[in-house]
């Protein structure tokens, strides 16, 4: 009673100060589709990225711009065709660096900067930029072992990369971070607010897209007002695939400032450009769609985004179908181990009856034998029952350890199943030993002397 007191005369306290708590509110974001290309419409048939150029090895493809192949001394870039003008943005990148090697090379950048490096020693750009450049470089050039990392580089256009440094004597922020071979894509949220520019990074563990931690920040940052965004990517001796799955543009705006309308600060004529490049994208789709639609009749009304699998959904598609069988199995499994538990149990009954008359009335003993004769026969059915069950069982593990080799071989996105296929093979182990033990249990039953 004393201590609810307590607590009332403490929130009923004057001399408590009120500090009022209120949260920065969060600037408006609005997203650029001019700025960003995602998949899984990601190039048209030409090849090309929509509002983007592309450069040296690159690949675009409907999924992801494959920036290079994990082939040697590649370089590729991508581009906004257009210049960016916006005062605060937020880029977020998705992307995959993935080699075989324990060490890779030589790295990513992303930039935002006043021409278009298309081509250079730069991670594939231009060397003296002007404007940012977020680097993730994978290969420890200056052996101190803090590679792979991810620096914030500035430049006014004079500054040489220092790439045998890893550019650490420019570095304005810095963290390390191994970004290569992850189970998910990795994603970097950079952001440039009110002179501040921020690097979070989702490290790729976990399929949750959201799950960003910090990286580092660089404060009274100036960039150029005006630029292009572009990413690049090298190999050198080692050799990674660099794959950006998505660049997603916002423009930012503070709390209570409507940005301006999204058409008025573009000329009309490039206007016009954008608007007809849309529409012959967006009737190349439709064509596309009439086209299938003729060839599969059949599966005409569904949603046609539907009907296209990547390799990814296909394999998850697979391994969710073949743990579907498996379910069904165990549970036709648990049902006719039931039953057969069930008649166990009715022939214990019979023959512990049976012995039980067996001593009070010897007379009956010729009947009382053929009875029990067959009792046996039945019992070894059942322990013949038993003991294929258990084999099947056996078979179920020995397919479920392949697939969960090849789960492994595959590599990306199989964390998750593996973590079910263990729950399933430690249950059928269970269920196992449960029947060996059932098995050892019922030797003594069917061999009751006679
Ligand atoms: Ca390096
Ligand atoms: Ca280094």
């Amino acid at each position: 009673m004393q201590a609810y007191e307590l607590v009332q005369n403490n929130t009923a306290s004057p001399t408590l100060p009120q500090v009022p708590r209120r949260p920065k509110k969060p600037p408006h974001r609005r997203f650029e589709y001019k700025y960003s290309f995602k998949g899984p419409h990601l190039s048209q048939t030409d090849g090309s990225i929509p509002f983007w150029i592309h450069t040296g090895n690159a690949i675009p493809s409907a999924d992801q711009v494959r920036i290079t192949p994990s082939l040697r001394s590649q370089r590729g870039t991508v581009w906004t065709k257009n210049r960016v003008n916006f005062e605060h943005w937020e880029a977020e990148v998705t992307f995959r660096v993935s080699g075989r090697g324990r060490m890779g090379a030589d790295g990513l950048a992303v930039w935002f900067t006043t021409a278009q490096g298309l081509d250079g020693p730069v991670y594939g750009a231009a060397d003296q930029w002007n404007g940012v450049g977020v680097f993730f470089d994978s290969f420890d050039n200056d052996g101190k072992k803090n590679n792979p990392a991810i620096i914030v580089v500035g430049n006014n256009g004079n500054l040489v990369y220092d790439h045998q440094n890893d550019g650490t004597t420019q570095a304005l922020g810095t963290c390390l971070r191994d970004f290569r071979n992850k189970p998910y894509p990795v994603r970097a949220k950079i952001t440039y607010y009110k002179k501040t520019l921020t690097v979070l990074i989702n490290n790729g563990f976990t399929p949750d897209k959201e799950d960003y931690e910090f990286c580092t920040k660089v404060d009274n940052m100036v960039i150029p007002t005006e630029g292009f965004f572009g990413i690049s990517a090298a190999t050198g001796g080692l050799a990674d695939d660099h794959d950006v799955l998505s660049f997603l543009l916002f423009r930012l705006s503070e709390p209570g400032q409507q940005p301006p309308p999204p058409e008025s600060e573009i000329p009309k004529e490039e206007k016009d450009k954008y608007q007809e490049e849309f529409q012959n994208f967006q009737q190349e789709l439709d064509k596309k769609k009439e086209e299938f639609q003729k060839e599969h009749p059949d599966v005409q009304g569904e949603p046609i985004e539907d009907l296209y699998e990547t390799v990814n959904d296909r394999e998850i598609r697979q391994v969710f179908e073949g743990q579907n069988r498996i379910h069904l199995e165990i549970k036709q499994l648990h049902r006719q181990l039931a039953m057969i538990l069930d008649e166990q149990r009715r022939y214990v009954s019979v023959i512990t009856d049976e012995v039980g008359k067996k001593g009070a009335n010897a007379e009956s003993g010729q009947l009382d034998v053929q009875h029990l004769g067959s009792v046996v026969a039945t019992q070894q059915e059942v322990l013949k029952n038993l003991h294929e069950l258990r084999n099947s069982f056996h078979e179920s593990l020995k397919q479920i350890g392949s697939v969960q080799h090849q789960g492994n071989a595959g590599g990306m996105g199989t964390y998750e199943t593996i973590q079910h296929f263990n729950d399933i093979k430690e249950h059928l182990h269970t269920v196992k030993r449960d029947v060996e033990h059932l098995v050892q249990r019922n030797v003594p039953v069917w061999i009751l002397p006679f």
